[in-house]
Formats: C-alpha cells, structure tokens, sequence
C-alpha cells in the first residue's frame, strides 16, 4: 500500500510579497509535490481563518505558526495513510482542527496540506491533476473572465470599482479566446498611453489608470475592443467585479471617484443603467456581503439577465450559499479554496451550486504564485468559466499557460464561449 510518507511546510512568498505557505508530500513510493496557497486583499468577512503570526517579522503578515502546525500536528495525524481518499484526509484535519473556520491550524496550513495531497496522489497515479480530481469527465476548458483595468484595493488609483474584466463569447476554443482578450489588453494599453495616463498595472495585472469616473475605464475598454477588430456584446462582453463590501460606509455605498454615496437601491439603477448602456453580462458582488435585503433588489431587477457572483457574499461556502440559494440570491458564485479551506469542501460548494443552476467562477486570490492548482480544478470541477487575472505577471499567466498545455493536452476539449451567455 502506497502511504504519505512525509508532510512539511515552509515559509515562502506571494506576489505582493507577503508570506505564504509551501506545503509538500512525499509519499512512500517516492513521489513528491507542493503546493503554494494564494491569499485576498479584499477578503470576505466570513472567510476561513488565514493564520498569520501578527509578530514584529514581515509587519506580521509572516506564516511561521501555520508552518509549524504543518511540520508537528498536521503531519502527525498524516503520515502513515493512504493519499488517495482525498474526502477522508480532509475530514480528518477539519477534525484536527476542531473549530469551524480554521481557527486553530489556519485555513492556510489545511488548503496547502489538501492540495499537496491531490497532486502527489495525480503524480503517484500517473495522471494530469484535473484528470485525477475529475476523471472522464473533465474535458472543458473555461472561459477567461480576464481582467484588464485594477481599481478599489487593488490598485491605487481613482478607480473604486475593484475590476473590470473582459469575455471572450464568440471563440471556439480557450486558446483563441485568451488570444483575442490579449490583443485587447495590448491595444488598451495604447489607448491609456495615448490619455497621457499610466500604464502601470495592478495586483492581478490589469492596468491602473486614474480615469474619472467609474464608467469610464468600460468606455476605454469597449473602445480597445473594437480597435483590437472585435465586436463588443457579440465577440467580447465585459464583467465587473464591484467588491462593494470596501465601498460601504454609513447609509450606502461611497464613489468615490464619483464624489456620491448611493443607497442599495441606488446602485443597482446605477447598474442597469450600465448594463443598458454597455454589454455587460456579469457583475461580482455588487452589493455588499451584509446587504441581502440590497442583493434581493438586485437580483430580483437584473437575476434574469445579467450573472451575479457572489464572492464576498458566499466565500465558497456551502452553508451560506444554501442560505442564497433558498432566499434567491445572486445566481453565480466565485470559487476560492482558500475561502473555504480544502480541496474537498471547495469540491461540495460546487456541486451544491451546480446542482441549484447557480454558474461557477473558478477564481485566483490577489496575493498569488507560480502555482496554477486552480487550472486544474476549474477543469475537474467544470466550472466553465476562470477568473486568474491578465496576460501580464507570471503568477496570473502560470494559470493561462496551464491551461494552454491542458488544451493541446486533451485535444481541444470542449468550450462553452458561446453558450455561457
Ligand atoms: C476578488 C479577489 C480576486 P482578493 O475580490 O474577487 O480577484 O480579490 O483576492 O483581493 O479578495
Ligand atoms: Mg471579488
């Protein structure tokens, strides 16, 4: 019987330089593999415990507690078993852990364990991961929800909205849709170039212009995209992630930018107005976490028409998005293992999500790595859809390289560009 041989951990660093995690697993036949976790920015208030060790190193943002839990007890409770039951590892260190949001190991230590863990089983079974974690049926490849203007806390510009992402609707396959989605990032930059504004990027690779208001960054962009030769609306359509929750504030929500403080009600006229105006076909946490009775309006004016993510909102959550999905909220909802904090319980979310006809985004962290784990799984879990940034940073293309290779892999595969919407 093959069994987990060693598990240990080891303090590296993301994208933004902050600490993170490294956890690697040899197993007894020899095999061995890591995994790097990523970590948010504008993280949900309801999120799993990112264990940090609040000290005087890296202004506290240093891993060494999470590490070292990793190192004793989390290798304690699994060396000596059996890799391959995936579920049953889980659950044993969400028992190890005791609470119900990772509070004593870190979420941080458990995801890096878990997705360790899946890899090394694929590589001791010799099999591509999103093969091993989704077998016969992981043949599609997602759609790129591709981010090309950073604002909000992701980039210190004047921009509130946190991202404006486009979708490429009319391609065949990924390929030919992350071609286009890159020829409009290249021709976007010469048109925020030509504004004399700067071309500088954000965290997840979009560019960080100071534009005026909140429109204008999607009027730049729909102007990329007919000079790059497409079509707005028919061959490239455009997604905003609003990250509201930073926008909050006594009585509504702020723009900044805008110099106004709009009620729920308020912003969601001010995105159908959007979305009459620009062809927008879907809008991330447009209302803030807490704001439900907000979301009810929202999805009750634009559900039928436009996707509506939950991010903050749900924080791949099983329990709170059967809560949404019995109150009608939303009808999408974004995918992050570190939210929720294994690979098997990220797995249940999506199935509960699929199973209820809510849409799966497949999603990156703004504090990121090398490792694309999240191609993999948006393939085994066929989600449809990724959101891992721009063309532009290597931790974001890591994941668009992956998922090229995993393309010529499977032949092609199958690509749902002009079905999604
Ligand atoms: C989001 C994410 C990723 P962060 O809000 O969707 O884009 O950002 O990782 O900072 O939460
Ligand atoms: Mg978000």
């Amino acid at each position: 019987m093959i069994y987990i041989d060693d598990v240990y951990a080891d303090e590296v660093l993301d994208s933004r330089g902050n600490p993170t995690i490294r956890a690697t697993v040899t197993l007894s036949d020899g095999n061995i593999a890591n995994a790097i976790v990523p970590s948010g920015a504008s993280t949900g208030k309801r999120e799993a415990l990112e264990l940090r060790d609040n000290d005087k190193r890296y202004m506290g943002k240093g891993v060494l507690k999470a590490v070292e839990n990793i190192n004793t007890q989390i290798a304690d409770e699994l060396i000596g078993l059996s890799p391959f039951n995936q579920a049953e590892i889980d659950a044993i260190l969400k028992e190890l852990d005791g609470s119900d949001n990772y509070a004593n190991l870190g979420a941080n230590a458990v995801l890096g364990v878990s997705m360790a863990i899946a890899r090394v089983s694929a590589l001791s079974q010799n099999m591509p991961l999103y093969k091993y974690l989704g077998g016969a049926n992981a043949i599609t490849l997602p759609v790129p929800m591709f981010n090309i203007i950073n604002g909000g806390s992701h980039a210190n510009n004047s921009v509130d909205f946190q991202e404006y992402m486009i979708i490429p609707t009319s391609f065949d396959s990924f390929s030919e849709g992350l071609r286009a989605c890159t020829e409009v990032y290249h021709t976007l930059k010469k048109i925020i170039a030509d504004l004399g504004e700067s071309t500088a990027l954000g965290d997840e690779g979009g560019f960080a212009p100071n534009l005026k208001n909140n429109e204008e960054p999607i009027q730049v962009i729909m102007d990329a995209i007919k000079k790059a030769g497409y079509e707005p609306g028919v061959d490239i359509s455009i997604a905003l992630d609003v990250a509201s929750s930073e926008l909050e504030v006594d009585g509504g929500y702020k723009l900044e930018a805008e110099n106004r403080v709009l009620t729920s009600a308020q912003l969601v006229e001010y995105y159908a107005d959007l979305c009459s105006k620009y062809p927008i076909v879907s809008i991330e946490d447009g209302l803030s976490e807490d704001d439900w009775d907000g979301w009810k309006i929202l999805t009750e004016k634009l559900g039928d028409k436009v996707q509506l993510v939950g991010d903050d909102l749900f924080v791949t959550n099983e329990k709170i998005l059967k809560e949404g999905i019995s109150k009608d909220i939303a009808n999408s909802i974004l995918i992050k293992p570190n939210q929720i904090g294994s690979v098997s319980e990220t797995m249940a979310t999506v199935r509960l999500a699929q199973r209820n006809g809510y849409t799966c985004v497949m999603s990156h962290r703004s504090g990121e790595s090398e490792d694309a784990f999240i191609a993999d799984f948006a393939v085994a879990l066929n989600t449809g859809q990724i959101k891992t940034g721009s063309t532009a940073r290597g931790e974001r293309t890591a994941k668009y390289n992956r998922l090229l290779e995993i393309e010529k892999e499977l032949g092609f595969g199958e690509y749902l560009g002009k079905e999604l919407f």
